[in-house]
């Protein structure tokens, strides 16, 4: 096996050596615990008030058979490439053997065809977007090395934005911030808890979520801040089809909506704040431009229909006195509005941003302690933290000299047309022709819609498709070549996010499993073959890297005001404390003071309630101002008498989206090994189901078996299936409703088209399905089978 390069001196071996270390996930930071000098389990940290369960079972999970051990080849695809065959037959995608290879020929496969796909085809063929979580460390993030060495090599397709944020990252720049800028700069807890009196959430603040946070959350304080907030006896409204998504220790007051419809209620509460006088004239003169421009909807000037609290009811479900009852609180109160992220993922799901800051606008409270409005408290735990923010180890990821790329989540798209144009943003493109794709550090058969359609296009368009990964999940086994990695336990590295209490030298605590491999050691050997070393490593080794990103990041932290220790004393000292004594944060404050002085970013420098930018893109699917649109499936649309259930596929409480499926937490949460849907009491009575009952789910794009959870906590009219379950497919050939998912993956049914011609954003949480008792023999699972290997003859 090659090495890359030698490190500058030994790593003074494992986290064992010293009989503890400490290891960081997106999840939180666990304690290795070692037997004999061995790693053999993780535990809980200390010092976390609530630590997350996830990561408990980690260290079987690691070590266990579903680890990819060898480079790993298609057998028809290697038989193309040495000369066996003519044809590598894309199709068989998924349904072939594989067979293992040395890494030296695995290495010489994926350069040769690098090589050859950029001299036939240029490397706007080559997709090396690798959208996806990777693991929590700053160095090792597989999607910054596999964006940094694709650079090194002349570059690759890029994607934009996330699957996250489509629509609000897209939007919110152009009405008030970007949303990088805004994660940080929430109004912390401790200010809410002091100065707010009414809370209002929209698809609550879901402590499950908030277990996460990207880098690694390493204090968990949400749980216990909404317990404080209850206690100081704020008043929580919360408007979701899920009761449960928060959960205070008190009373939450339940506004059960129709999903996706969030927007209606909105202009409903700001409709009444107008007619009531109850609207602050003042703040929007000084602070916003446009509310003139959309006055005229609001009322019905403009199309004839007042957007009042009776035509709201209609089509949220809310009762009309309920909705001015609380526009009413909120003006009496010092209201704080948040909105989980998930309203955005949604057809037009720009509008519930557009709409919520507009409604927050008209209260007049942004910029004061404890009001305004915050957009995702609760999704993760970083959001409302003030501890130290500072520009963290990152490594820099070259330039892209390729200038083609796509919204993230148009890849079937791109797969499906190339050549064709886009809208994106008030720009027009077209996607690229794709040949090759790199993927390394994410897991698209989890993250993408509409999977039987991208199976369909995995399977046809791209020549080679090459994955490095840790565990044989359904993105590796679709793969024509996989290279094995390690896991953050088997590489030492560095835990960081801004606003999180910790940064964690992580050291590694296990020799690699089988011949896996650190992404960084893979794409150093690949460089050395396509003549970038040099500009891929700069001659440094791994532990040298950790050095130089980390003295980087010091001298930012210290022009933010926060004095680290040097690189050595921090490795030897396992953690970092980077609380920041009595830190308050109130979003937007000083341009409350003083908007001259500190304008936003926007075109105005204010809050743009009416967009000349986006009204001048044209867009009729997303015009200057928020605005109503019925999204393309929802409970009140015709497809609701066929498929008359709402499904939400909400993120997972027992896992971070399919990493570690397969983990004891995990699997417990399951029935009879499928995930569970979350049904209302009188849907599950109406169709005879009871608790744990077998179920199909389906529509015209797919179907899915899944284990029935009867709950009080759910709108009736409305399904949940969290995401997660590793795509388990009857058959490894797109085949719609007829190729049964086994496993309860909601994304064989979900919806691949973009939220509106501005940001082309992921829909995921608008989708009808029906539910049926399933009948006969439940097929057997196979999410966690391994591939078949063959022997090359
Ligand atoms: N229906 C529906 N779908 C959704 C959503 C939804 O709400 N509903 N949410 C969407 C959202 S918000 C997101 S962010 C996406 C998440 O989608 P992804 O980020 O793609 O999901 P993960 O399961 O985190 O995939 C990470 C993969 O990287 C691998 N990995 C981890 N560390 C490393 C490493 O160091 N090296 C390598 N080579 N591999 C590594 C893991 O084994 C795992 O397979 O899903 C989206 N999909
Ligand atoms: N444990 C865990 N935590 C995670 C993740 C994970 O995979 N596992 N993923 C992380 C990632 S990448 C992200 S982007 C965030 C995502 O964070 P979010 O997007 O906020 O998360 P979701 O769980 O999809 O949705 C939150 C709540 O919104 C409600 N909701 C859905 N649709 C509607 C609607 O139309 N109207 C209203 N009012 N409410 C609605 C749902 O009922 C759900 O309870 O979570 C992060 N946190
Ligand atoms: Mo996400």
């Amino acid at each position: 096996m090659e090495t890359a390069t030698q490190p500058l001196r030994p790593t003074s071996g494992h986290g064992g050596a010293a009989g503890h270390s400490y290891t960081a996930t997106h999840w939180g930071i666990y304690e290795v615990r070692y037997r004999h000098g061995e790693a053999v389990a993780l535990e809980s940290f200390a010092r976390d008030p609530s630590p997350s369960p996830i990561g408990l079972g980690m260290m079987d999970a690691v070590k266990g058979p579903l680890r990819v051990q060898r480079p790993s080849v298609r057998r028809s695809w290697l038989a193309a490439a040495r000369g066996d065959a003519a044809e590598s037959h894309r199709e068989r995608r998924g349904q072939e053997e594989f067979v293992e290879v040395e890494w030296d020929e695995a290495l010489r496969l994926v350069a040769g065809e690098l090589q050859r796909v950029r001299q036939q085809h240029g490397n706007s063929a080559i997709f090396g977007g690798s959208y996806g979580w990777s693991s929590a460390g700053r160095f090792h993030h597989a999607q910054s090395q596999v964006h940094r060495f694709l650079n090194s090599v002349g570059g690759y397709v890029r994607h934009a934005d996330s699957y996250s944020l489509g629509a609000a990252r897209v939007l919110m720049p152009h009405i008030v911030a970007p949303m990088d800028e805004m994660h940080t700069l929430h109004t912390s807890w401790g200010v809410l808890e002091k100065h707010t009196t009414l809370f209002v959430s929209f698809g609550g603040v879901p402590a499950k979520n908030a277990q996460v946070g990207s880098g690694g959350a390493s204090e968990h304080v949400v749980p216990q801040a909404l317990e404080r907030l209850a206690r100081a006896g704020v008043r929580f409204v919360n408007i979701s089809p899920v009761r449960n998504d928060i959960e205070t220790g008190g009373e939450v007051e339940w506004i059960a909506i129709r999903p996706n419809t969030d927007t209606a209620l909105i202009l409903a509460l700001a409709h009444t704040l107008y007619s009531e006088g109850l609207h602050d004239r003042g703040f929007l003169a000084s602070h916003c431009v446009g509310f003139e421009a959309i006055l005229p909807y609001l009322i019905g000037a403009a199309d004839g229909q007042p957007k009042d609290a009776r035509w709201a009811e209609a089509i949220t479900g809310v009762p009309a006195g309920r909705i001015t009852a609380l526009a009413r609180a909120m003006a009496a109160n010092r209201t704080m509005l948040t909105m989980a992220w998930s309203l955005q993922r949604s057809h037009h799901g720009e509008q519930p941003f557009w709409g919520l800051v507009t409604l927050a606008a008209m209260l007049g409270q942004i910029g004061l302690p404890g009001g305004g409005f915050g957009v995702g408290y609760g999704t993760t735990n970083m959001i409302g933290n003030a501890n130290a923010k500072f520009g963290g180890p990152t490594l820099p990821q070259g330039r892209n000299a390729v200038r083609e790329f796509i919204p993230v989540a148009r890849i079937t798209d791109m797969l499906e047309k190339p050549g064709q144009g886009f809208d994106y943003n008030g720009e027009r493109h077209r996607y690229a022709d794709i040949r090759l794709i790199y993927w390394a550090g994410g897991n698209p058969f989890h993250h993408h819609q509409d999977l039987n359609r991208m199976l369909a296009a995995w399977q046809s368009k791209p020549e080679t498709i090459v994955v490095h990964e840790q565990f044989w999940t359904p993105a590796a086994k679709l793969a024509d070549i996989v290279l094995p990695a390690t896991t953050a336990l088997e590489r030492n590295d560095i835990g960081y996010a801004a606003r999180e209490r910790y940064m964690v030298a992580m050291k590694q605590a296990l020799d690699p499993v089988g011949e896996a491999r650190d992404d960084y050691d893979i794409f150093a050997d690949l460089a050395t073959r396509l003549g970038t070393h040099e500009v891929f490593t700069e001659g440094l080794s791994s532990f040298q890297w950790l050095e130089r990103l980390y003295e980087e990041s010091r001298g930012r932290a210290a022009r933010a005001g926060h004095a680290l220790p040097a690189f050595d004393e921090f490795w030897q000292g396992d953690l970092l404390d980077l609380a920041v004594a009595d830190a308050e944060v109130v979003m937007f404050q000083d341009f409350r003071t003083d908007p001259a002085a500190h304008p936003l970013g926007t075109p105005s420098g204010r809050i743009e309630l009416f967009s000349e930018r986006i009204a001048g893109f044209g867009y009729a699917d997303c015009p200057g101002h928020a605005r109503w649109f019925e999204p393309i499936e929802w409970l009140g649309s015709e497809t609701a008498a066929k498929y008359p259930l709402h499904l939400l596929s909400d993120q997972p409480f027992t896992k971070l989206h399919s990493q570690f499926d397969h983990a004891a937490y995990s699997t417990g949460n399951k029935i009879g090994g499928r995930e569970p849907l979350t049904l209302s009491r009188a849907d599950a009575a109406a169709r005879g189901l009871a608790d744990g009952d077998l179920v199909r789910v389906f529509n015209d794009r797919g179907a899915c078996l899944a284990a029935v959870r009867v709950s009080d906590d759910i709108r009736a009219g409305v399904a949940k299936l969290s995401t997660g379950a590793w795509f388990d497919p009857s058959h490894w050939r797109a085949g719609g409703p007829g190729n049964l998912e086994k496993h309860g993956n909601p994304n064989v049914l979900t919806l691949d088209i973009g939220a509106s011609s501005l940001s082309q954003g992921c829909i995921a949480q608008t989708c009808l399905v029906q539910v049926e008792r399933f009948q006969g023999m439940a097929p057997a699972l196979t999410p966690y089978q391994l591939p078949v290997f063959a022997e090359y003859a």
